[in-house]
């Protein structure tokens, strides 16, 4: 089956200066309607490189207590390692189509270049293609859908896996260490080195009308983290109490995002963010999210240790698979 993919429904909306009606939100979600445009807060901004750890600590569980989502800079992932990723993922991206449909994800599959083809629950679909693969661990890598044009993405891809690998780390030391829990307890909670990091390319080609359109619908992720590189095209937006809010592009930083299994380990204490991306007019957005996901068979719950008679479970633990077939499927979410 033919697929139509947002790349080329952009090339002739371009020319019509109007966009298939199935693009069209409905208002209460139009970002010219509902983006907040007053004095807001800035979306926290944490140094990474800060030499107190205490004070990382505090920076990161607030963060993630109060907004479940923080730009990271001095991170220690290279300027030049960024800029690789980012251009041999546009150069993915650029290739023709046929080139890019070798890698298609099949009917089932997670994994892939693809286009989100069914409709949302208000009959609308994203302005936006994609290409999803695993990047870590290495047993768990299916290089098929890894482009093999340009020739330098695997070993860039390769690269980036390392070092994203170590910011998690950090990142879920600094969640444990905010919660009173030893320094591993968020890690090995939501399956240690049994994770799998699941990268996603994001490209919103340009729209002529982003005032009606979103590129990503508004969602929570089911991951326990998902860090994230953009372009220099601004396009993502937060929900913080009821309102959309930009997030500035900060050149090289990484947006860290709460996930779903994140908040449940927590016990509610840290909140996943519900987020969404605007698209541009003359411009394609893209934008590097990795997931960081526990196994399909790995349990998540409350962490034990979170818990007394104080403080009972919100959530009933269930296997990460179970979670996210719910989620995907609309079903209801029951604790
Ligand atoms: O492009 C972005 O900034 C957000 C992407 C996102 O939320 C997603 O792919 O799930």
């Amino acid at each position: 089956m033919e697929v139509e993919r947002v790349q080329a429904i952009s090339t002739l909306s371009m020319n019509t200066g109007s966009i298939p009606e199935e693009f069209i939100r409905p208002e209460k979600e139009q970002p010219a309607i509902t983006t907040f445009h007053g004095p807001a807060p800035d979306i926290p901004t944490i140094d990474l490189s800060h030499p107190d750890q205490d004070h990382l600590v505090e920076l990161i569980s607030k963060a993630s207590q109060e907004w479940g989502l923080f730009q990271l800079v001095n991170h220690g992932i290279p300027s030049d390692l960024l800029h690789k990723l980012r251009t041999v993922g546009r150069e993915f991206f650029e290739l023709p189509q046929a080139e890019k449909e070798k890698y298609a994800k099949p009917p089932q599959g997670f994994e892939g270049y693809g286009t989100i083809l069914q409709k949302d629950a208000y009959g609308k679909k994203g302005w936006v293609d994609h290409l999803f693969h695993i990047i870590w661990p290495p047993s768990r890598i299916n290089y098929k859908f890894w482009p093999q044009n340009p020739p330098s993405y695997k070993e860039v891809n390769e690269e980036y896996a390392k070092h994203v690998r170590d910011v998690g780390d950090k990142i879920f030391k600094y969640l444990s260490l905010g919660l009173g829990l030893e320094e591993n307890a968020m890690k090995e909670g939501m399956g240690g080195e049994d994770l799998d990091y699941m990268l996603k390319i994001n490209y919103y080609p340009p729209c002529p009308r982003p005032d009606l359109a979103l590129g990503v619908t508004p969602h929570t992720d089911c991951s326990t983290l998902t860090i994230l590189v953009p372009n220099e095209v601004p396009g993502l937006q937060v929900l913080k109490d009821d309102r959309w809010i930009d997030a500035k592009y900060i050149p090289d930083a990484l947006i860290v995002h709460i996930g779903d299994q994140l908040q449940i380990a927590s016990n509610g204490k840290y909140k996943s963010v519900l987020h969404r991306s605007k698209v541009d007019k003359d411009k394609t957005r893209m934008s590097w999210p990795v997931f960081l996901e526990p196994a399909g068979d790995f349990p998540i719950g409350p962490l034990p240790q979170l818990l007394s008679p104080d403080h009972p479970p919100l959530y009933k633990p269930r296997p990460f698979k179970e979670y996210r077939f719910s989620k995907l499927n609309k079903l209801p979410l029951s604790n």
